[in-house]
């Protein structure tokens, strides 16, 4: 019998086990059909050379074609970014804009953003992020989009003025999310924190980038962070803390979980690699020096925190099992662009708190995590599997197609280099697929990048031949509810 495509003489990795260089992958019609160690026939078949051979990157955080981004990606750059970085699915943001309560037109208006230029390379699916809930949308509308479009994970936040809830109306959203198993993704940061110190800058004309940092410290995650945990267990239900930065708040994650508590950590590559001195206008990294400006380059929320240790605590997290997903937190801006990181230098004056926030990283997030972490031997390869691929699937209920090597699962892979044959570089922004004009990790090392990316058993990246060679294949995914939770306790009655 002979396969669409078969894959060889590479060693497999799951989140539990790394498999023998002597097993087959044989693949059919986009699913892997046969894992076998009987040598197999195919229309195509790769040679790993002794790589790894990992589950495409499941990357369940990334902003495309956002409003508030108008000089970031849109969905052919952003999906051909990740794919060129070995991600096969990714996950963005549908917004409800304010006022806007049908939030079936706010998925539909998200499904032509993703088709406008002919689709995604890249499966994808939609998290909603709600900003004005209404009692009437969380009990009709919600749970019909949700339905219609197998919808299983929202986010909420507790700052920006355009889409903080109060409490209150964090405690209805995550009882909806239970009655209708949706998992709850919560930004946390104190916002009165944070007003309170940006009027004080304000007032006393400290504006550059760098006082972005200053003005939304470790306090005001960790506090957000244990109230949003608490507000949680009233409820009894499921949620992840996206892009966590620091050590205080991880902590209080980590006591929830040794509680059995359904809470989640997400963290990103920005907050295991940059620190807040990036931020300053005479930063040693800066391409071009006379340009005082380009910390804002690195102005994302929460902050880059400031020193070493903050890193080394939030490594210590990533490989203790606090953390439980890595994503990019893809949400670029140009730097170069009026509508860009520039729209905060107004006549020569910086004003940090209008530069878009966000950075690019679609495309980095698993060759840094890979060569900094696998290839250091700070985390094992299926460590790695685990929080770029298998969790992510798992939580946003993906799991019975991607995020594993198995049989009767989607055909989606990430190929290593085996050691020593890729030659090691220094990253420049020009190497990337982005539509960006920087990357945050401009100059830094590399010793291993995706040699190929399969989607369904479609190649997609292949960097020694002709880099991004897919098309814009990708899926809408319907997604089914999280798995890493387990079963709820009966819902409190009064809440019924
Ligand atoms: N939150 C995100 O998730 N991404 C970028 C900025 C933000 O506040
Ligand atoms: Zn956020
Ligand atoms: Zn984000």
């Amino acid at each position: 019998m002979s396969y669409d495509l078969v894959i060889y003489n590479g060693r497999i990795v799951t989140a539990s086990d790394i498999l023998p260089s002597s097993i087959y992958i044989g693949i059919n019609n986009g699913i892997i059909e046969t894992l076998t160690t009987s040598k197999l026939s195919g229309k195509r078949e790769i040679d790993a050379e002794g790589g790894y051979i990992m589950p495409g990157g499941v990357d369940s955080h990334v902003h495309i074609d956002q409003d508030n981004a108008p000089a970031g990606d849109n969905f052919e750059s952003g999906s051909r970014s990740a794919v060129a970085g070995g991600t096969t699915t990714i996950i963005p943001f549908a917004i409800q804009p304010k006022k806007e309560y049908d939030l079936l037109k706010v998925v539909e208006e998200y499904h032509q953003r993703a088709n406008k230029h002919g689709g995604s390379y890249c499966d994808y699916g939609f998290h909603l992020i709600i900003s004005e809930p209404t009692p009437e949308m969380l009990e009709k509308t919600f749970p019909a989009v949700c339905n219609k479009e197998a919808i299983t994970s929202v986010k909420v936040y507790t700052t920006y003025p355009r889409y903080k809830l109060s409490d209150e109306q964090l405690l209805q959203i995550f009882l909806t999310n239970r009655k209708n198993n949706v998992t709850t993704m919560v930004h946390a940061e104190n916002s009165d924190i944070i007003d309170f110190i940006n009027n004080k800058l304000m007032s006393k004309k400290m504006t550059d980038p760098f006082f972005h940092t200053v003005s939304r410290p470790q306090l005001a995650e960790d506090e957000a962070s244990y109230r949003a945990i608490s507000l949680a267990k009233v409820i009894d239900v499921p949620m992840l803390i996206v892009h966590m930065s620091c050590e205080s708040a991880l902590d209080h994650v980590k006591k929830a979980q040794t509680d059995l508590l359904p809470i989640f950590a997400e963290t990103c590559p920005q907050y295991l690699f940059l620190t807040g001195d990036y931020l300053k206008h005479d930063c040693c990294h800066h391409s071009s020096q006379g340009d005082e400006f380009q910390g804002a380059k690195y102005i994302c929320s929460p902050p880059l925190r400031a020193t070493q240790q903050d890193l080394e605590a939030v490594w210590k997290n990533l490989i203790n099992g606090t953390v439980t997903v890595f994503s990019s937190d893809h949400a670029p801006s140009n730097y170069d662009h009026p509508l860009g990181k520039k729209k905060g230098l107004v006549n020569g004056i910086p004003h940090f708190k209008d530069v878009p926030n966000g950075l690019p990283g679609i495309e980095t997030r698993l060759p840094l995590l890979f060569c900094y972490g696998v290839e250091k031997g700070r985390i094992t390869p299926q460590k790695f599997v685990e929080l770029t691929a298998t969790n992510p699937a798992k939580l946003y209920g993906l799991s019975e197609t991607k995020g594993t090597i198995g049989v009767g699962l989607d055909a989606d892979f990430t190929i290593w280099y085996p050691e020593g044959k890729m030659e090691r570089f220094s990253l420049t922004n020009d190497m990337l697929h982005h539509s960006i004009d920087y990357t945050p990790y401009e100059g830094m090392e590399f010793t291993n990048w995706p040699r190929y990316t399969i989607l369904r058993g479609n190649v997609c990246f292949d960097r020694d031949n002709g880099g991004v060679v897919g098309d814009k294949v990708g899926n809408y995914l319907r997604r089914k509810g999280s798995v890493l939770a387990g079963s709820r306790a009966k819902l409190n009655p009064i809440f019924q």
